[in-house]
């Protein structure tokens, strides 16, 4: 599919960090094969926007925070589910940093989430209390960018609900799957792929 990224759209890369990356602490499969391919989008677009996973150490998502836990399992947390995981992207740390061959400096901004103790956020818009902005929102529409293109780590989660909300706040939305690789626990690619088709989300293959 080609698609020719106009100036008022924005390339939302997610959380490609080394903690999500093989020998990282929460390695996506192939994590970073998606270098390459973002780096190449990021070309193409006159607006880039960086999201950086960013927890203090201790965080609430950890299941090293809840004795008794194990990673992966789920807990209820006063804003809903939560799946616990392996302690990772701790800031300041190595494996938080972006990975080394992510061309950044073409980035308008980073956003960073999930530094709240007490509270996750997947979403590149919302923290998982789904209410709590991070500011992200204001930022596009202050700037005037409508058009939302998503690319990043992992696909069943951070890209999965940053896609989902920038729906529900009224941009187009379209997910480039070259881009991405995913977690993949217990049916959460699939229920990911299944969320954001019905919130409306465009998934391309890549664009040309
Ligand atoms: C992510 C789990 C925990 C992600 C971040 O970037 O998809 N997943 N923190
Ligand atoms: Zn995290």
């Amino acid at each position: 599919m080609q698609i020719r990224p106009s100036d008022d759209d924005v390339l939302l890369i997610i959380d490609v960090q080394n903690d999500f990356c093989p020998g990282g602490a929460l390695a996506v499969d192939d994590g970073d094969a998606v270098v390459p391919v973002v780096n190449r989008l990021a070309e193409k677009f006159d607006h880039v926007v960086l999201t950086q996973d960013w927890h203090p150490s201790g965080h609430s998502s950890f299941a090293t925070s809840h004795p008794g836990s194990a990673p992966f399992a789920s807990i209820t947390m006063p804003y809903g589910q939560q799946t616990l995981w392996p302690d990772h992207c701790i800031q300041g740390s190595v494996g938080a940093a972006f990975h080394p061959r992510l061309a950044t400096t073409r980035a308008e901004l980073v956003i960073r989430k999930g530094f709240r103790r007490e509270i996750d956020s997947y979403s590149a818009f919302y923290e998982n209390d789904r209410k709590t902005p991070t500011g992200l929102a204001g930022y596009l529409r202050e700037r005037g960018l409508r058009r939302v293109f998503l690319a990043g780590l992992a696909t069943d989660y951070c890209v999965h609900y940053s896609a989902v909300d920038a729906r529900r706040l009224g941009f187009d939305t379209v997910l480039v799957e070259a881009g991405c690789r995913a977690i993949d626990l217990s049916g959460s690619l699939d229920a990911a792929w299944a969320t954001m088709a019905e919130a409306g989300v465009q998934r391309v293959g890549d664009l040309g």
